[in-house]
C-alpha cells in the first residue's frame, strides 16, 4: 500500500486533505507542488491531474482528485483507521450537508479574497507576454479566468458579495456550535476539517472587521479544540514557501 499526496501550502484545499491523512495515521509520501512557480500547470503534473490543481491523492497508482472525494475515499479505503465520519446515517447526512455548504457557499468566497490580496500581487509582477503564456497552459477555463481577474483586480461588488457570504457562513456555524460541539453533531468529522481549512483557520486574520473573537465565542472554542489536535499541528507544520510579505492569506493563520 503506497499513498502519495501532491499538495501545496497547508491551507485551503491542501490543508483539507492533509489533516485527514494525519488524523488517520496513514503513512504517505508528501510531494510539494510550488504553486508560485506554476508547477501545477507543467506537463508532468497535468499528466497526473489533467485539471492542473492540487491536492491529488495517488493510492497505488489510482489517482483521486477533489478534496471532498479524496477525504471520503480515505474513509472507505482505510476502514480500520480512526474514522472521520459519524457512524450513523443521520450523522453522515449532516456531515455531507456541511461539506456541500462549505464547498458551494464558502470556499470560493474566501478564496476570492485570498486571490485578490495575494495572487493578484504575484500576477501583476509578471510581464504581459510571460503572463499570457502562463495562462495559456492552465487547463481549466474557470482557472484561466480567475488568474486574469486576479491580475486586473476583482470588482468591489464581487468582493463585497464574497464578504457577505463569509459573514453568513460564520453566523451559521456559530449557531450550529451553540447546539452541538462539532458541525455534524457530537463527533469531530470531515465537515469540521473542511470549514477549518477553507475559512476557520484564517477568517479572524483576514477579516478583523468581523470581530470574530468577540462575536463568535463558540467558533473560537471550536477552533481552540481543533487546533489542539496533534494531527492538525502536524498538518500546520508542513512546508510553507509563501513569500512572508504575501501571507495575508496563507500566512499567520490560527
Ligand atoms: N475542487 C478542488 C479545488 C482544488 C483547488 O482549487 N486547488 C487550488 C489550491 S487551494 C489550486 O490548485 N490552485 C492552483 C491553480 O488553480 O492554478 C478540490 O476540492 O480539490
Amino acid at each position: 500500500m503506497a499513498l502519495k499526496l501532491y499538495h501545496a501550502e497547508p491551507v485551503a484545499n491542501s490543508m483539507k486533505s492533509l489533516i485527514p491523512l494525519f488524523e488517520k495515521g496513514l503513512e504517505f509520501e508528501s510531494h510539494y507542488i510550488d504553486l508560485h512557480k506554476f508547477e501545477q500547470h507543467q506537463d508532468w503534473f497535468t499528466a497526473i491531474n489533467p485539471e492542473g490543481q492540487v491536492p491529488v491523492l495517488d493510492h497505488d497508482g489510482l489517482i483521486i482528485t477533489h478534496t471532498t472525494v479524496i477525504n471520503e475515499y480515505l474513509e472507505d479505503a482505510f476502514p480500520d483507521a480512526p474514522a472521520l465520519r459519524p457512524n450513523t446515517a443521520a450523522g453522515n447526512a449532516r456531515m455531507r450537508y456541511w461539506n456541500k455548504f462549505v464547498d458551494e457557499h464558502v470556499m470560493n468566497f474566501v478564496s476570492m479574497h485570498g486571490w485578490h490580496r495575494m495572487v493578484g500581487v504575484i500576477a501583476r509582477g509578471i510581464d504581459n507576454g510571460e503572463f499570457d503564456k502562463l495562462v495559456e497552459r492552465i487547463p481549466l477555463h474557470e482557472q484561466r479566468e480567475k488568474w486574469r481577474t486576479a491580475r486586473s483586480g476583482f470588482s468591489e461588488a464581487d468582493l463585497a458579495n464574497a464578504t457577505r457570504k463569509i459573514e453568513v457562513a460564520v453566523a451559521k456555524v456559530e449557531q450550529q456550535l451553540e447546539q452541538t460541539p462539532w458541525l455534524a453533531g457530537e463527533d469531530y468529522s470531515l465537515a469540521d476539517i473542511n470549514f477549518y481549512a477553507h475559512c476557520g483557520m484564517m477568517v479572524d486574520r483576514m477579516f478583523p472587521e468581523m470581530e470574530i473573537s468577540r462575536r463568535n465565542p463558540r467558533l473560537v472554542e471550536w477552533l481552540d479544540r481543533l487546533v489542539a489536535r496533534p494531527a492538525v499541528q502536524k498538518a500546520l507544520a508542513m512546508p510553507n514557501k509563501t513569500n512572508p510579505a504575501l501571507r495575508t492569506f496563507t500566512g499567520e493563520v490560527r
